[in-house]
């Protein structure tokens, strides 16, 4: 059973992507009452409010990396919040906010998972790999970054955030529906042998067994956090990110990945992530996260 004590924490910043506006997703997620359709389903939700951080400040690149200084003050806020939350017992979702902000939320769970003697399995929904580093980036922004951070590939003070070093390794990820990979990244992600589910795989086996197999090893002792990228979507259902990839999970494709992830009961935590409200149109690409969100906590399961 999925816990039922939820608490949502706003985290607006877009310090690590390459448009502005993510920062407003947050309140997107809010306006498309995602806090009142969780307590709908029976799950006792509590809106912590957003996080503090620094402004954007629109920097060009510096050895290699955009706004680190402002992505770690973030991300060090992100990790306290998340990991109070588990300590408390309690599910936390993460309405970011650009992608870098995984680097606290991730690490903080993985710290939990290693108090608790968690297996834990990440689950990124993504269209891209997010695997860069400084040398192969082809942009500086640190929303490209995050999973290599997290497997202790990037700056020192990033690595180092949760304490662990390096916080989590590449065999606890599952990325599906990625279709956008840099060149120098690609070398990364085969040298690192994260584990990939691509579009192209969603093609030829559909994404019922990709979830079969994306799902395959966890058990009652796991605890799956989803990260969830907006961008994973098909642009014609969802518009409101600033990396559109053409290509995506269609809806039914998309719901069906959700409804597979509820039917475990090991959801432990969760990032919105990408969100973003300045490419959007009538906040229709928060009404879909929300719609995804409840099917992630069993909306769409029937009685079995
Ligand atoms: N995201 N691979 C590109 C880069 O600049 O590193 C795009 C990254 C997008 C990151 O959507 O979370
Ligand atoms: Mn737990
Ligand atoms: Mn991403
Ligand atoms: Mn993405």
């Amino acid at each position: 059973m999925v816990n039922k004590a939820i608490s949502l924490i706003g985290v607006p910043t877009d310090i690590g992507a390459g448009h502005r506006g993510a920062s407003m997703g947050p309140e997107a997620l809010r306006v498309a009452n995602l806090g009142a359709k969780l307590s709908k389903r029976g799950l006792d939700v509590v809106d912590r409010g957003n996080l503090q951080g620094p402004l954007n400040p629109w920097q060009p690149p510096h050895d290699g990396y955009r706004h680190l200084p402002e992505v770690l003050a973030w991300n060090r806020a992100v990790h306290e919040a998340i990991y109070a939350e588990l300590k408390d017992g309690r599910l936390p979702i993460m309405l970011g906010g650009d992608h870098c902000l995984a680097i606290g939320s991730i690490s903080a769970v993985a710290r939990h998972c290693r108090e608790q003697g968690k297996q834990l399995r990440v689950l990124w929904l993504d269209a891209h790999a997010d695997f860069n580093t400084a040398d192969v980036t082809p942009s500086g922004n640190i929303h490209g970054m995050p999973v290599a951070c997290l497997c202790g590939k990037g700056p020192q003070e990033l690595v180092e955030i949760g304490g662990h070093v390096p916080a989590t390794t590449p065999d606890v990820f599952r990325q599906i529906g990625i279709r956008s990979v840099d060149e120098g990244e690609k070398r990364l992600v085969r040298e690192s042998r994260v584990s990939i589910f691509d579009m192209r795989h969603v093609d030829e086996v559909g994404m019922k067994r990709t979830m079969e197999e994306a799902l395959s090893d966890v058990d009652d002792n796991t605890h799956l956090h989803i990260s969830f990228d907006v961008d994973f979507l098909d642009p014609t259902i969802a518009p409101g990110v600033g990396t559109t990839v053409r290509g995506g999970p269609n809806y039914r494709e998309a719901q069906l990945c959700m409804e597979m992830i509820a039917d475990t009961g090991r959801v432990g935590s969760l990032d919105i992530v990408e969100l973003n409200p300045a490419f959007d149109k009538k906040n229709q690409t928060a009404r879909l996260a929300v719609d995804l969100v409840e099917s992630l906590f069993g909306k769409s399961t029937l009685i079995r």
